[in-house]
């Protein structure tokens, strides 16, 4: 990327990434008075659904509940056409909002932040990009995305390839036309699930390479009843009150009695009747699915039993139900017309668990000694997950400390917001943090209120820095861990582990001890004066 002149610029806060994250706190930090500098890698705002434009791109979250709740009047004024928003649509609602709120005139594009270093004399920070550009500012906010940093793995011979590939998280912006094209799939995590049925209505051929089933429950995605849509713009301002007080951070009531508690039919009637409701809520049939092996063990046979109902082959059945993991302790998918994809006779899985692919040729991929020739590769293979983005920029907080150093045995943070050492520098939903474990808009939201009040604080106070001690980060470490301890989640090789990327170290990253519970705790610490944290 050519260079441009090297401009420099002095503001309040520079803001890393114009998701949603970054866009909300542009808003409510500009609107305490701060002037604000975002840099944003793409040339638009939305994030990792700017990215992430692949067949079958689509929110697993219902989308009246994916959107801002801060304005009740930007709810009001957007209409979702799906039950679950397709990608197109979400970048439609992000344009919607960067305009109501006037966001882009401080949003830089195709700006990728590279270094971000402290001064400790000035106590600021200086801000570098790949386009020159300089900026000193007070504070540095990480809006960088806990899935923004895609990864395509090191398989021998992929230079090699002869013909096109790509990685689902960074998708060409005009599309892929795959008619009468033989395609290899590599994946089937929430990407490959979502694209494999849209990539197989259009290939001549289609290999998927799997090395690990997921659970995938039925999306039963549909078009949304107008009536619907305006009784919920209706509730929504108090449906989100009502959602932030939980700890599921989702609308969708769980139901509060064990698994082992209730008869067989009536757990199987009930199995039933929230799978047929389609989405996530399957998981909340129980209070216990996710911390009791047996009752987890229920509800993933209900599962693996409707798999093999659906795909017609029983080896291909088997191939698909997870068995080396409990029911959602790796990202659960919601798809549409996943497992049916697998009875279409130009539809071949390949299982990858024992014998790897061996190499990427020429013409296609060699597997335990057999060649399968394909015109394109999908890379469905995810993501340096919640720390990845934030590595990939060369942060250096007090006295040099840098934080690839600080995290070489996996992330530390007070809150998944401060970080020891690195003064005035927030992360939105960074690890530590209850992200992806709800629905995110919602985690971002309390995230920037708290950092906006933190800030806020600080001016009030004359106070010109805030740090997070090391003790209340050990503290926070000791007691994340001590919360994923007593569910099932640290026994799945899953992402929120870091088990998909070769040489990470193994650290239960997301906050999973609730959303109302953390929200409590952060309240709680900006009340007593910002315990834990050092103000100068
Ligand atoms: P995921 O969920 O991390 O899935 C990536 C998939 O790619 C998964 O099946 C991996 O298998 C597979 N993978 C990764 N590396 C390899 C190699 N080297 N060989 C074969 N297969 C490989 O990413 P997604 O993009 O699907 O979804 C990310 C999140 O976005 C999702 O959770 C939602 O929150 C939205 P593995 O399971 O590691 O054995």
């Amino acid at each position: 990327m050519e260079t441009q002149a090297r401009a420099v610029m002095r503001c309040d806060a520079v803001v890393v990434g114009a998701g949603f994250a970054g866009m909300y706190a542009l808003h409510r930090l500009r609107q305490r008075g701060l002037s604000i500098q975002v840099f944003e890698a793409g040339d638009d705002v939305g994030g990792t659904w700017y990215w992430n434009r692949y067949p079958g791109a689509r929110c697993d979250v219902e989308s009246v509940e994916y959107q801002y709740g801060f304005s009740d009047e930007i709810a009001r004024g957007w209409t979702w056409t799906e039950r679950y928003a397709a990608q197109p649509e979400i970048m439609r609602y992000a344009d919607y909002v960067a305009k109501r709120l006037d966001l882009r005139k401080n949003i830089k594009f195709e700006s990728r932040v590279t270094s971000a270093i402290f001064d400790d004399e000035s106590r600021r920070w200086t801000v570098e990009t790949d386009r020159g550009d300089r900026v000193f500012a007070q504070f540095c906010i990480m809006a960088t995305g806990c899935l923004s940093a895609s990864r395509v793995p090191e398989i021998a011979g992929r230079e090699t390839f002869r013909g096109p590939s790509y990685h689902t998280g960074a998708w060409p912006h005009d599309g892929v036309d795959f008619s009468g094209k033989r395609v290899a799939v590599i994946g089937t995590g929430s990407s490959g699930v979502q694209s494999i049925p849209v990539i197989a209505a259009q290939a001549e051929r289609l290999f998927v390479f799997q090395r690990t089933p997921n659970f995938s429950l039925p999306a039963l995605n549909a078009p949304m009843d107008p009536d619907f849509v305006e009784a919920s713009k209706e509730s929504f301002a108090a449906d989100r009150k009502r959602v932030r007080a939980t700890n599921s951070g989702a609308m969708m009531a769980a139901n509060d009695e064990p698994a082992l508690g209730v008869t067989l039919e009536e757990r199987q009637r009930n199995f039933e009747a929230r799978w047929g409701r389609g989405g996530f809520a399957f998981m909340t049939s129980y209070n216990d699915l996710f911390n009791n092996i047996e009752a987890n063990r229920l509800a993933a046979d209900f599962v693996r039993d409707k798999i093999r109902k659906i795909v017609t082959n029983p080896q291909i059945a088997d191939l698909l139900a997870p068995t080396n993991h409990p029911i959602g302790t790796k990202r659960l998918c919601l798809d549409t017309n996943y497992y049916e994809t697998y009875n279409l006779p130009h539809v071949t899985l390949i299982d990858i668990t024992q014998t790897p692919i061996e190499r990427i040729t020429p013409g296609g991929l060699s597997v335990g000694g057999r060649e399968y020739a394909v015109d394109s590769i999908v890379f469905a293979t995810g993501f340096d997950a919640m720390t990845g983005a934030l590595l990939r920029i060369d942060i250096r907080g007090r006295d040099g400390l840098s934080l690839r150093e600080k995290w070489t045995g996996g992330p530390r943070t007070y809150l998944g917001l401060g970080i020891a050492g690195f003064p005035n520098l927030f992360t939105i939903t960074g690890p530590g943090s209850p992200s992806v474990l709800v629905n995110v808009i919602i985690a971002i939201e309390q995230h920037v209120d708290w950092i906006a009040d933190c800030i806020d604080h600080l001016r009030a106070n004359g106070f010109s820095a805030i740090e997070a001690q090391v003790e209340a980060e050990d503290r926070w470490v000791e007691h994340v861990n001590q919360k994923a301890d007593e569910t099932l989640y640290p026994l799945a090789n899953s992402w929120y582990v870091g088990a998909n990327v070769p040489g990470k170290p193994r650290v239960f990253m997301p906050y999973v001890g609730g959303f109302a519970n953390y929200d409590r705790i952060c309240a709680g610490v900006a009340a007593g004066g910002y315990e834990g944290f050092s103000l100068a």
